[in-house]
Order: C-alpha cells, then structure tokens, then sequence
C-alpha cells in the first residue's frame, strides 16, 4: 500500500516537473522569436535613424551645393599646377554639368572676383587635341561660343577654360579660353561625405 501511494506520488512529480519543462521549452522559444524581432526592428529603426543623421557634408573651407563640395582657391597657380591641388584633396577641378550647377557657380564668382580678370580655372582643356574641349573625367563638351579658341593667346596657346564674369549679366556665358599657363584662381569640386556616427544601434 505504501509502495503505490509513493508510486502515485513519482507519478505525480515526474507530471509536473515534465509541464514545467514544458512550459519552460514554450517560453524559451517565445523569447527567442521577440529577440528577432527585436533585432529586425532595431536594424529598420538604425537604418532610418542613420539616414536622418548622415546628411551630406564638406570639410572645412568646402561649400555644399547639390550633394557636392567646392572649395573656391584663392592660390594663384597654373591649370596644371590647380588641377594638382585639387587632386591632392580628393578631388578635381570642377566640372560643370548642368545650368542649375553653372549658375550657382557663375554667382558665387560674382561675390568671389575682385575684378573681371580674377577667373577661376575650371576642368575643361582642349590641350590633348585642339579644339576638342574635354571635361577633366574625359566627357567631351563644345559649344558654338566659349570656349571659342579665339582669345588673345591663339587657338594652340588658348587651351584651358577659366570662369567668372564680375559684372556680367548672363551666366551662362561666363567661360574662357586662355594658355594654361596663366596664374589664376581654381574651383576644386569633389562629391560630398556623410557624417561618421560612432553610436551602437543594435
Ligand atoms: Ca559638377
Ligand atoms: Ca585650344
């Protein structure tokens, strides 16, 4: 009789201790399924959050514009010895492609310029083939108008595009073609960074 009472008793026990593990199991694989989704809302949220914190920027001396930088150089130097600068920074001497970029450009010479010979260099040069005026990437541009090969170096010597009308009215027609050896001011243009985050968002 004590026997099976103490039988009844195991029974019971082993029963409970099985639910519980039971129990346990279910939970466990509950809480495995919330870290989850608690991983897959924090990589969304993390994913947002860094966008809205990682808007473009420019170093120091660089001017934001249209997701790119500028950096206007008041260093007088040749096209050649401007582009090198450029380079030395990340980036190149600006190349202009679109009218939006242009007048931005042409108005910020406008303040820039001391007079109408203060130019910039821009990356335009027909110095590999004359009269084929290639942008600093190698993309090919010709206009009827500037640059026209016609200033007062000749059409050789007139190989390099600067930019700038101090007083001009119109400024889509503020490029020029001189010897790249002049000692001019430079537009150095390279794309804009982002902000480097150092919180954990995890
Ligand atoms: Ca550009
Ligand atoms: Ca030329």
């Amino acid at each position: 009789m004590i026997v099976q009472k103490c039988e009844r008793t195991i029974t019971k026990i082993k029963n409970i201790l099985l639910n519980f593990l039971f129990e346990n199991l279910i939970l466990y694989i509950y809480i495995f399924h919330l870290k989850q989704k608690k991983n897959k809302i924090s990589i969304f949220l993390c994913s947002d959050l860094f966008e809205e914190l990682t808007p473009p920027e420019c170093e120091a001396g660089w001017e934001l514009h249209g997701g790119n930088c500028y950096y206007f150089s008041n260093y007088k130097s040749s096209w050649t010895e401007s582009r090198d600068s450029c380079r030395g920074q990340g980036g190149d001497l600006v190349k202009i492609d679109s009218r939006e970029e242009q007048i931005f450009l042409a108005e910020r010479l406008k303040e820039l310029m001391k007079d109408d010979d203060d130019k910039f260099w821009i990356g335009l040069t027909d110095s590999a083939e004359e009269g084929r005026w290639l942008w600093v990437d190698g993309s090919l541009f010709w206009k009827d108008q500037e640059p026209d090969n016609l200033s007062k170096d000749g059409a050789s010597q007139a190989d390099c595009g600067r930019m700038g009308e101090k007083k001009g009215v119109d400024n889509l027609k503020s490029w020029f073609d001189i010897s790249c050896l002049y000692l001019q001011k430079s537009i150095c243009e390279k794309g804009a960074g982002t902000i480097q985050s150092s919180s954990v968002c995890v």
